[in-house]
Order: structure tokens, then sequence, then C-alpha cells
């Protein structure tokens, strides 16, 4: 009888503008692949043909008088393709997958930032994930003038880059408050620190990941 492959971890970064995902994945990536992880690097909105189309349309600054409520369902419809076309799948074979943002990111957007009900937020997570949730999310939390210099520095912004530093104020308290909510399964970052520093706190959330490579602390489910 051939043995089936254990389950993949699902690891998610999370965090404002100019937190440093991007610029850490590949750092992550880069230990875990060394330790014979095997490994899927993604991201939110996207990591599908189809959702990094969905992706387009949510970041086009011309979108500017978007809904609330069709970004809300924008997020979630491209949630459901790369769930069901990648995410799945990969976990399922036995390989971890590394996502630039999920669920959180749309609790701190769409919650904190746009001012949509959690609970109308909620409704959603549970009928695209029907209780599935990341094993661990690392979250990048940097002050707002950081992060909005930093991606400043990158040119052109997106349309979400383009807000105030209000909304972002308000993304950084609920990223903040679902790390309160949610102390098993997420490691907040001090992201305004230099790289290297940052590097090290990551050191320590990679060494409990793969210690902990059969009993994670965040078991899936119980977010
Ligand atoms: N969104 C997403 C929602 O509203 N709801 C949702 O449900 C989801 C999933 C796209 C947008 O979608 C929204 C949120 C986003 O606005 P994205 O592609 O992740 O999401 O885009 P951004 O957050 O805009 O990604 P950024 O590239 O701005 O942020 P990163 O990845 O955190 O930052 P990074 O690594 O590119 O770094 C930015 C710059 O800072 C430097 C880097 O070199 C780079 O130049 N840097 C540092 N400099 C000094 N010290 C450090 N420690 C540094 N770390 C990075």
């Amino acid at each position: 009888m051939t043995q089936q492959p254990a389950r993949g971890r699902f690891i998610t970064l999370e965090g404002g503008e100019g937190a440093g995902k991007s610029t850490n994945l590949d750092y992550i990536h880069e230990r875990l692949q060394a330790a014979g992880v095997p490994l899927l690097l993604t991201r939110e909105p996207g990591g599908t043909p189809l959702a990094e189309k969905i992706r387009t349309l949510l970041l086009d600054p011309d979108n500017r008088d978007m809904a609330s409520d069709t970004e809300l369902l924008l997020m979630f419809a491209a949630r459901a393709q790369h769930l069901q076309e990648r995410i799945l799948p990969a976990l399922e074979e036995g390989t971890w997958v590394l996502c630039d943002r999920f669920t959180d990111a749309t609790y701190a957007y769409q919650g904190g930032g746009r001012g949509v009900d959690p609970g109308r937020i909620r409704v959603q997570e549970d009928w695209v994930q029907r209780g599935f949730q990341p094993d661990l999310t690392i979250l990048f939390d940097v002050p707002v003038e950081i992060g909005m210099q930093r991606a400043g520095a990158r040119g052109e912004l997106d349309r979400f880059e383009q807000e105030q530093a209000t909304f972002f104020q308000r993304v950084r308290s609920a990223y903040l408050q679902r790390a309160r909510e949610h102390p098993g399964r997420f490691r907040v970052i001090d992201a305004g620190r230099g790289l290297a520093e940052v590097q090290q706190q990551l050191d320590a959330v990679i060494a409990e990941l793969l210690d902990g490579r059969g009993h994670l602390p965040g078991a899936r489910g119980n977010g």
C-alpha cells in the first residue's frame, strides 16, 4: 500500500503597505527550501490566471468608484478560485504553501480600512473557506509613515496605495486586533527595523516552524 504524503502547511504573510512582505517572502522561501521543505509561493488577490485578472480589476486606480461590497466580493471570488485551483491541491499533495496575504487582509483592509461590518466578512469566509484557516500567520507590523514612504518610493501607486494615512492607521489597528484575537496562529514581527533585524526575528519563527513540522501552533480550522 502506498503511503499518503503528510498534508502541507499553510503559512500566510500579512502587513500594511511597504511592510516588507514581498522582500521577506524570498528570505523565508530560501530558508525553508534549504531545509528541504517542498514549497509553493503565491499571493492574494491572485495566484491563478483567473484570480490575477480579478486582482487587476481590484488594483486598477481607474476603478476608484468601486463599492465596498463589490471589493469584498471580488476578494472572495479570487480567493475561492485560488483555494480550489492551487492552495488546497498543493497542501493535499504535501507541499507547503507560503501566501502573500490571505483573509486577515480582508478583515484589515475591507473591515478596518473601509469599515465593512466584520460579520459580513465572516459570512463570506465561512462560505468560501468552510473552516479552513492558515496554520501560521506572520504579521509584518510597521508604523504607517515608514510603510508609506517605502511603498511610495517605488513610483506609481495602485488603487489601495492611493488611500490616505488614516485609512492605513485603521488597517494597522485591525491587523493588530486580529493578532490579539488569534495569538496561537499569529507571530508579529517588528518590521519598522532594518532588514537584518527583521530577518533575525524571522529566523526564530522559521526555527519554530521547522521544529514543529508535526505539530504547528495554530491548528487549521480553529484560526
Ligand atoms: N488587499 C489584499 C485587500 O484589500 N484585501 C485582501 O483581502 C487582500 C488579499 C495588494 C493590495 O490588495 C489589498 C491590500 C494591498 O493594498 P499586495 O500585492 O500585497 O496587495 O501589495 P502591497 O501591500 O502594496 O505590497 P507592498 O509591496 O507594498 O508591500 P510589501 O510586500 O510588504 O513590501 P516590499 O517587500 O515590497 O517592500 C517595500 C519596499 O521597502 C523596502 C523594500 O526593499 C522595498 O523597496 N524594505 C525595507 N527597507 C528598509 N528596511 C526594511 N526592513 C525593509 N523591508 C522592505
